[in-house]
């Protein structure tokens, strides 16, 4: 591929000084290398795709550093990358010690915010736009949001107050008609007839002159007063709702018209008001397997470049899949069951369900907070809502779960999706926290399987149940195990124990059993006998298990791919204190600090949660304990002793 106007590229100014006739080419250029570079390292495809226009322009209009754009989400800031001196690392896209999928302020100071999470760019712009008028600034403040991420509560929030404020920031609401899937919600549908109407637009410039012209109806109508008026305009203004928010309203306009958004960005920067910039894109557009499989391009693992064919992994169904399947086998038996996503049907397993039981099953959009408190009122209703949510994203929910939830014993099912390490799309991604952001809840049950067949029994024993559950599983194949085993329930709050030795108890949850049981063999190759238990559940712990690890081990090491400060482990000592056991604890987990993006089993043996790592840091205690130390103790991740 001939990337002659890309390699000229190394800052915004260089970009300004392309002539206009030659903007359509580096777009292709930049379409190709993104293409290029995600079928090798996989990424979010369509959302670049579908800015590529876009941000070429802003560029333009823009004095970017001293101008700030805050990109919603982050995940379409691959062409913003490109264009603002990262061309050469941009084959480095999302690899361990490589830019990252994601702004990140550490990387450039164009990259304005480090997000991850939807919703927040209006919040982000307004206190940049309100610091900007404190100081006596002049620099434009720019968002970009989707129409997705405008489903977000938070975004609500931010446009409330910006209009309250009357303060000078632009919104650019990059209307693609996609979340993930399909936008959902009754502001998309007005999106959507503001994109269809053609009768808005041509209302659009001086409606009052076109109302006026209504016979016998308009000049009688401007007689009445405003009142009616603007009831009126409301009906044919396009952007009526934003306009009623306090903020001036342009669009729709051609989101792939460089010269068209060029112009309407510097128009909106010099308004003083807020203004909307409504444009219209196509996701994946340039690429016709992203234009036709938005959702499955929206993020992408590798793929082949000439027809977009995923590439061949192994049969091994995920957790995600097994989740899926699962819930559908028990929706069969079990009426009560709904089930409901923010914005993830395919993330999150739950499509197959939609298709299969479409009205026992929500898409809320991107909406953590309500669909937890959506899901609160369900079940009041006497249904049985499974709610499934990534751990990273169930954050957003943290006092919902607390108040509407749990303070209430309401029967929820949390089904907690990429719980631990997630890889590529890095910290604002990883489910480090949930674990120890659900433990100490009252009410609540928390487990985690070791394996896929595991979670199938630990759903079928969270449907049975009566309070809050949470069950929380990683982003991963499963291990292959039989997922033909009949549903049974599990007894709560009983760990197994998998191995017997006399020397160490591994105490591991969820997918970290495996490494325990692969450390345990390579203990046994240095004469130390470990036993290997399954907790199953964080919350509530087995105390007897522990006490019986306690009794007949040297030492208990807890294994969990979650923070250790609060997780499983610390639950673990909580037990060995209050049982008063005597007995010296290892914790192992992930550290105090926000890991960054790189392949999973990597990131895992950089903290020492490999099965090398751990019996490293197990023999490292053990020697210690024994008087000689002869390994460098790399336990950096003890966070007590007793
Ligand atoms: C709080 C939160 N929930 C869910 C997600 C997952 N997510 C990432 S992008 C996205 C859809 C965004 O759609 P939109 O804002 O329209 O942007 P587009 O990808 O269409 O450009 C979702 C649901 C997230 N990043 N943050």
């Amino acid at each position: 591929m001939d990337y002659s106007l890309l390699d000229g590229i190394n800052s915004p100014r260089d970009v300004k000084n392309l002539r206009p006739e030659k903007l359509k080419d580096l777009a292709e250029e930049i379409r190709m290398k993104i293409i290029e570079t995600v079928a090798v390292n996989g990424g979010h495809l369509a959302p670049n795709l579908g800015v590529v226009e876009l941000t070429i322009a802003l560029h333009r209009a823009l004095e970017c550093p001293k101008d700030k754009i805050v990109w919603d989400v982050g995940h379409q800031c691959y062409v913003h990358k490109l264009l603002t001196g990262r061309r050469g690392q941009f084959e480095t896209l999302r690899q361990y010690g490589g830019i990252a999928g994601f702004p990140k302020r550490s990387e450039s100071p164009h990259d304005v915010f480090d997000t991850g999470h939807a919703s927040n760019s209006l919040s982000v712009a307004l206190g940049l736009a309100e610091a900007r008028d404190k100081r006596g600034g002049d620099e434009a403040i720019t968002a970009v949001i989707g129409d997705g991420a405008l489903t977000g509560g938070e975004a609500f929030e931010a446009l409330n107050q910006i209009g309250h404020h009357g303060t000078k920031l632009v919104v650019i609401l990059n209307d693609n008609e996609m979340s993930i899937a399909s936008n959902v919600g009754a502001l998309s549908h007005y999106l959507a007839r503001l994109r269809l109407d053609p009768v808005y637009s041509r209302f659009r410039e001086g409606v009052e002159e076109g109302l006026k012209k209504i016979p016998a109806i308009g000049e009688h109508l401007f007689e009445v007063g405003k009142h009616v008026k603007e009831s009126m305009k409301a009906l044919v203004v396009p952007g009526m709702i934003f306009e009623e928010l306090g903020f001036r309203y342009i669009g729709p306009i051609d989101g792939h018209d460089i010269e068209e958004l060029e112009l309407n960005i510097r128009l909106a920067s010099q308004s003083n008001k807020p203004v909307v910039l409504h444009i219209l894109t196509k996701k994946g557009s340039g690429y016709a397997p992203a234009e036709l499989e938005p959702d499955r391009f929206h993020g992408t693992p590798p793929f082949e470049r000439e027809n977009g064919k995923a590439k061949k992994g192994s049969d091994v169904p995920t957790y995600t899949e097994v989740f899926g399947d699962t819930v559908i086998e028990l929706a069969k038996t079990n009426e009560s069951i709904l089930a409901i996503t923010a914005a993830m049907p395919s993330g999150t397993g739950l499509d197959a369900f939609a298709a299969a039981y479409p009205e026992r099953f929500y898409d809320v959009g991107i909406a953590e907070q309500h669909a937890v408190t959506f899901a609160a009122g369900l079940a009041l209703g006497g249904y049985l809502p499974i709610v499934a949510i990534y751990s990273t994203f169930l954050e957003r929910a943290y006092d919902q779960l607390i108040q509407d939830v749990c303070l209430q014993g309401l029967h929820v099912v949390f089904a907690i999706d990429r719980g631990g390490i997630v890889g590529e799309d890095g910290p604002t991604h990883h489910g480090a926290f949930d674990l120890s952001y659900l433990r100490h809840i009252p009410e609540m049950v928390v487990m985690a399987p070791m394996d896929e067949a595991e979670l199938r029994q630990m759903l079928y024993t969270a449907t049975n149940l009566k309070g809050p559950v949470a069950i929380r599983y990683p982003r991963s194949k499963g291990v292959g195990a039989d997922l033909a085993q009949p549903l049974t329930d599990l007894p709560v709050g009983q760990a197994e124990i998998i191995r017997e030795g006399s020397d160490v108890c591994l105490f591991a949850i969820g997918r970290m059993v495996k490494n325990a049981l692969a450390t345990a063999d390579l203990l046994a190759g240095r004469g130390v006998l470990a036993s290997v238990v399954n907790a199953r559940f964080a919350k509530p712990l087995d105390e007897e298990a522990i006490s019986w690890a306690a009794k007949n081990h040297e030492l208990i090491v807890t294994v969990e791919d979650n923070s250790v400060v609060g997780g499983f482990g610390s639950g673990v000592l909580e037990v060995v204190s209050s049982r008063r056991l005597k007995r010296e604890v290892l914790c192992l987990g992930l550290p105090d600090e926000f890991i960054p993006h790189g392949p999973i089993d990597r990131l895992h043996a950089d903290v020492g949660l490999d099965p090398k790592g751990i019996a490293s840091f197990v023999m490292g205690r053990l020697d210690k304990a024994r008087g000689g130390v002869k390994e460098e103790d790399r336990s950096i991740n003890i966070v007590a002793e007793i």
